[in-house]
């Protein structure tokens, strides 16, 4: 009930193209419903992942990248742009939901916090989200901050370029986890491996390769050392063009089944959201 009051609360509050539009809510005894904008193309983790469907070429890199730059835009309005300050605390692939024209929107607040003006960070013993999405002092010591949501939006990064789940990739060649993989190939200028290769074309390389870079200054270990949002966004639009060296990061915290979304419990409609 708490979540659900907060996610009401949370979103109706908010109005931007890049997150789902909460039209009503419900509650009858034990029945709580949220109805939202219907999303007719699902969740961008159905795209990505889901390797039975041949629906994984629909997302080419010019879809992908422009996924990004929305989820990133929702992002931004969350952190800056909109009257509240939103910490999400659940990025994920499953919780980026696509219109018809596959545009993202962010979704599932069940778990967001509203910051104060002056807020900068937060504490909380009850480490929710999910495995695989966490910043290491969010797992860790339960801090988070726009910083935790930045090293979230790395991940998810990576998993829109890769193709490939965080948490069910292992690279027993190496013995890497899928960020490692990405540091690995990154650093040895080998970048195009990395990327989907039902997506790969040559002429996106160079794009590719940067992409990564700044995915991999999403997910460094320490938040001081991650860009913010904005920066981000000036990033990939190529407002800055110089990047900064990301150092090797290594936590993951992909070992621990601890402390998974307790919202997953909710997303049992299959058939367009
Ligand atoms: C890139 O990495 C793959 C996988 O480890 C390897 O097979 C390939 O030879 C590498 N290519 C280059 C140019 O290093
Ligand atoms: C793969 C898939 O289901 N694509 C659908 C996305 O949404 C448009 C508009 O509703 C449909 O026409 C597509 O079939």
């Amino acid at each position: 009930m708490e979540e659900f009051m907060n996610e009401v609360n949370v979103i109706s509050k908010l109005q931007h193209r890049n997150l789902v539009k909460l039209l009503g809510c419900c509650v009858e005894k034990e029945e709580k419903i949220l109805v939202y904008e219907y999303m007719p193309n699902k969740s961008l983790d159905v795209f990505l992942f889901d390797t039975s469907h041949p629906s994984q070429k629909i997302l080419d890199w010019k879809k992908r990248f422009s996924i990004i730059e929305g989820i990133g835009r929702g992002l931004l309005y969350l952190h800056r742009d909109s009257i509240l300050k939103i910490i999400h605390r659940d990025l994920k692939p499953s919780n980026v939901l696509l219109d018809e024209d596959y545009n993202p929107k962010i979704s599932d607040f069940g778990l967001a916090r509203i910051f104060g003006d002056n807020q900068d960070q937060a504490n909380t013993r009850r480490v929710l989200g999910t495995r695989g999405y966490k910043a290491p002092e969010y797992a860790m010591e339960g801090r988070f901050s726009e910083k935790s949501d930045v090293y979230s939006f790395g991940i998810l990064m990576l998993e829109i370029m890769s193709g490939k789940k965080n948490t069910n990739f292992y690279c027993h060649e190496w013995s890497l986890s899928l960020l490692g993989w990405a540091w690995k190939l990154w650093n040895e200028d080998n970048g195009s491996t990395f990327i989907d290769q039902t997506i790969y074309k040559a002429e996106f390389q160079g794009e590719m390769v940067r992409c990564i870079h700044i995915a991999l200054l999403c997910v460094q270990d320490f938040p001081n050392n991650r860009p913010t949002i904005s920066t981000i966004l000036a990033m990939l639009s190529r407002e800055i063009v110089d990047l900064p060296v990301p150092k090797q990061p290594t936590f993951t915290d992909t070992s621990s089944g601890m402390g998974d979304s307790v919202n997953d419990v909710t997303l049992s409609i299959l058939d367009g959201r």
